[in-house]
């Protein structure tokens, strides 16, 4: 066979149906035959929304798909996407062609090193030294995606897809972990068992291991509250009566209450992100006291961040299972703890009713809380959202509850403006039989926007809501709250985004009255069109700033700048 007909057999093999991306001569001859291998080629307006829509389509899945794009400046529109990828612990295949091997190092047309860029946000990367080899090295990028949750690159010179090889296809192994050494679960078993006030985190490892049922059968064996960790407000079920919400920024003022007594947690499928654990609402919760267990997929996070007392190298599913087996064993006629459930009810009450007053503030200009609180009523029962990174995609952490796994894809710690719509669009294309609805700030917006083209085009009719302050809202709060009020270049002046939506041919809805929230969300929804929300609220409600733990008051020093103190 050619290498160009290995390449997408692999991808076949591989299972892959989906591959975003921008045509671009170096692959020519292996996108002529993607239809043909059944692979779905999704044009974008910009390389790094394909990467996003990679991202999006596998955090729906559970499988990693590709991604592709011509080389140089192709590949280099990537970085941001792959980069908030290996963050989000996303498994991805970067496909980035390059030069043709005979013109490396001469500078021609769209040349640059390709590896050194991607070398700190990829689980492994790799060149295709000779067309032999494209079958076997593809087929490895997907495993080590897969084996290890992140982004991989798979670089290949230009020329190497012509030729004739020799070659197998088949698909890659999937790895599988165990439940992590029985010692050591016995001894966590213990712990937990005998804790006065233990605490599980969920993690994002719980919602990719698919281990939700099990982490629910150890909660309420051990009457144990479940925070979920920062971002992975699907890793439990908000409605379960040992739900205490999300963790870290804007979020559940009921989880770090609790935390913060914990003697014992149990941080399951989590790496304990940092800024997910940093002190929230002037409240420093975290128990330095707690005896921590950590058990994660990646030996690399055990004990990072956290001094752990015991780190388990497991998959989250197994080790979980394992835990209440020693739990059962050792402790067989344990009973509901009502004591513990009414501790939980009362700091859940107590932080719901706080939520409420704080999102009661009905009327015009429309207050983000309240419009958070409406919109989030109005979402049907089972959804999918995206999130960014501004302000008041971050506040929406309070307001968005799931049921589900798999349901709740925000930017996670890479924190890049320009998440959320590109990462909606390849979750609506995993699955299209679920809503999915994307948060965006209407700074992030401008960003993203061009994409509105392509749900227009690949029909994925995801609905937008642009939370419009006319405002880089997050980075202005800094300059209230350290700057004095002096604006520099936070301030956005808007076209009517629902106006852009029509003119690119979707659904465009502007919404300036509160009594429109609810009826613009669900007619969005039922319409089955893309659609774009113009939600025009107050500039003046912002929420905390993200970074109060790295920021200070100004120091000037030299005359020219003493009046920009205070
Ligand atoms: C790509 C990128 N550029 C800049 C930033 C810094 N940043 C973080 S939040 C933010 C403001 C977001 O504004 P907007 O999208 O309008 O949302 P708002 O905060 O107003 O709700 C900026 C510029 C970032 N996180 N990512
Ligand atoms: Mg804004």
């Amino acid at each position: 066979m050619t290498p160009s007909e290995a390449f997408v057999e692999t991808l076949r093999a591989e299972g892959v149906t989906l591959v975003p991306g921008i045509v671009g001569s170096a692959y020519m001859d292996a996108l002529d035959l993607f239809s043909a291998a059944g692979i779905r080629f999704l044009p974008v307006a910009h390389e790094q929304n394909a990467a996003h829509m990679a991202d999006g389509w596998a955090r729906m899945t559970g499988r990693p798909t590709a991604v592709i794009a011509q080389n140089g400046p192709g590949i280099s529109n990537f970085v941001t996407a792959v980069a908030a990828a290996y963050w989000a612990h996303t498994p991805m295949v970067v496909i980035t062609p390059s030069v043709g091997s005979m013109a490396v190092g001469l500078g021609g047309f769209q040349e640059t090193e390709q590896l050194p860029i991607f070398s700190k946000m990829t689980k492994w990367q790799v060149q295709v030294n000779r067309p032999e080899r494209m079958a076997e090295l593809l087929r490895r990028a997907f495993y080590v995606a897969k084996a290890e949750n992140g982004p991989v690159q798979i670089d290949i010179p230009r020329d190497y897809f012509y030729g004739e090889i020799e070659t197998e296809i088949y698909p890659s192994i999937t790895l599988e972990r165990g439940a992590g050494p029985d010692h050591l679960l016995e001894g966590a078993a213990r712990a937990l068992v005998e804790a006065k006030s233990p605490l599980i985190i969920a993690g994002g490892g719980v919602v990719q291991g698919g281990a939700g049922l099990e982490v629910r059968a150890l909660a309420e064996f051990l009457s144990v509250p479940v925070a979920n960790s920062y971002l992975h407000n699907d890793s439990f079920p908000a409605s379960h009566e040992l739900s205490v919400g999300p963790l870290g920024y804007c979020g559940s003022k009921a989880a770090m209450e609790l935390i913060a007594q914990a003697d014992v947690v149990l941080a399951l499928g989590c790496r304990l992100n940092p800024f997910g654990t940093t002190p929230q609402y002037g409240f420093d919760y975290w128990p330095k006291n707690a005896k921590l267990i950590q058990i994660d997929a990646d030996h690399r996070t055990l004990g990072l961040t956290k001094k752990a007392w015991l780190g388990i190298c497991a998959d989250a599913k197994l080790s979980a299972a394992r835990l209440l087996e020693h739990a059962r064993a050792l402790d067989p006629t344990r009973a509901r703890n009502d004591a513990t459930i009414r501790k939980i009810a009362d700091a859940k009450k107590k932080w719901a009713e706080e939520l409420e007053k704080l999102s009661s503030k009905g009327g015009e200009p429309i207050s983000p809380r309240h419009a958070l609180k409406l919109v989030s009523e109005a979402l049907p029962k089972d959804c999918v959202v995206t999130t960014d990174i501004g302000n008041i995609s971050s506040v929406a952490n309070s307001y968005l509850r799931f049921e589900n796994p798999r349901r709740f894809l925000a930017a996670m710690s890479y924190g890049n403006c320009g998440y959320s719509y590109p990462t909606a669009l390849g979750a609506k294309l995993a699955r299209p039989d679920l809503p999915v609805v994307a948060y965006v700030g209407d700074g992030a917006w401008g960003m993203s926007l061009a994409e509105v083209m392509t749900a227009v085009r690949e029909n994925i009719p995801v609905v937008t809501i642009v939370w419009n302050n006319a405002q880089w809202g997050a980075e202005k709060k800094n300059q209230v709250d350290y700057y004095n009020d002096r604006f520099v270049g936070t301030n956005l002046k808007n076209p009517d985004f629902a106006e852009v939506a029509r003119a690119m041919g979707a659904q465009g809805i502007k919404v300036e009255r509160e009594s429109q929230i609810g009826d613009a969300v669900k007619t969005a929804i039922s319409s089955g069109k893309p659609t774009v929300i113009n939600l025009v609220v107050d500039s003046l409600e912002l929420a905390e700033p993200f970074r109060r733990d790295a920021l200070k008051k100004p120091t000037r020093m030299l005359d020219a700048y003493q009046h920009l103190t205070g």
